[in-house]
């Protein structure tokens, strides 16, 4: 099976990162729309009418049998869109509230998102739905992508700067909180900076396992139709990143890849 997993820039590779781990046999496409990053600050119109015309291609090329949309800020806005759109299962990447709700122990919750996925309703409706008792605190930061991106392009993340953008989780007021949501898939990559500036936050809940085990329960009948064994594919799969626009530092985020995952990816410009 080929799996197209979609953002606008590196953070949907945390995304990936665990689907090779759990169904490393498919054939794999990382793709980033870089050419009109950040999504996280776009509007809910023009992203689904951007994501739409650009996975109507990206699915077209890489013959795609599942898109993960691994990116909080398009799912919030244009995963119906997509569903209708497209004749292929679209699995998105919301906020993992319910998790975090179910493990925070003092019912203070972190949220931390881009501003897009933050303002969103869908945003609230998941908050209503699965932590009502639960007090969310909300952070929604575009520097924060912006730090993630320099630092696969191998740039150094600054304690003082991430203190700054996390100002907001330091109120007196706030101590209990003991749970973060990372809303955002490009926040894992910040992970150890992260915990390094909240020492009191227990659980930090991304949604990349979840993702993977549901991409591998759609993927289960696709191998069967295909007749290929999930746990063992005699043609060696490929991965590779398309990139909608040259990356800011192609040789080093190869590098990077490369202490993540066994084998070489491909870096493909659009
Ligand atoms: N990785 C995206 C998300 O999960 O919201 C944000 C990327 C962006 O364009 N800001």
């Amino acid at each position: 099976p080929n799996v197209l997993v979609f953002d606008s820039g590196v953070g949907g590779l945390t995304i990936t990162r665990e689907i090779v781990a759990l169904t490393p046999n498919c054939n794999i496409t990382f793709a980033a729309d870089n050419a009109y990053f950040p999504y996280g600050t776009k509007s809910e119109q023009d992203l689904v009418a951007r994501i739409c015309h650009v996975l109507q291609h990206l699915v077209q090329i890489t013959a795609a049998d599942l898109v993960i949309i691994a990116c909080n800020s398009a799912s919030t806005a244009a995963l119906p869109a997509l569903r209708d759109q497209l004749a292929i299962p679209v699995v998105g990447v919301v906020p993992a509230i319910k998790p975090a709700a179910a493990i925070s122990a003092s019912k203070t919750i972190g949220l931390l998102a881009t501003p897009g996925t933050v303002a969103r309703d869908y945003t609230d409706d998941l908050i209503k739905q699965f932590a009502p008792d639960c007090h969310v605190i909300k952070i929604g930061s575009r520097r924060l992508v912006d730090m993630a991106e320099a630092k696969l392009a191998g740039g150094t993340v600054h304690a003082d700067e991430l203190a700054n953008e996390l100002e907001r989780f330091a109120q007196p007021d706030h101590k209990t909180m003991d749970t973060v949501v990372l809303a955002c898939t490009h926040f894992p990559l910040l992970q150890p900076e992260l915990s390094q500036c909240l020492p009191g936050v227990a659980h930090w809940i991304d949604s990349g396992n979840a993702i993977a085990r549901r991409a591998e329960s759609l993927l289960l009948p696709i191998y069967q139709n295909k007749r290929h064994s999930i746990a063992t594919n005699s043609s060696a799969p490929t991965y590779r990143c398309l990139f909608t626009q040259e990356p800011r530092n192609p040789m080093f985020l190869i590098e990077y890849l490369s202490s993540w995952f066994t084998k070489n990816w491909s870096v493909v410009i659009l």
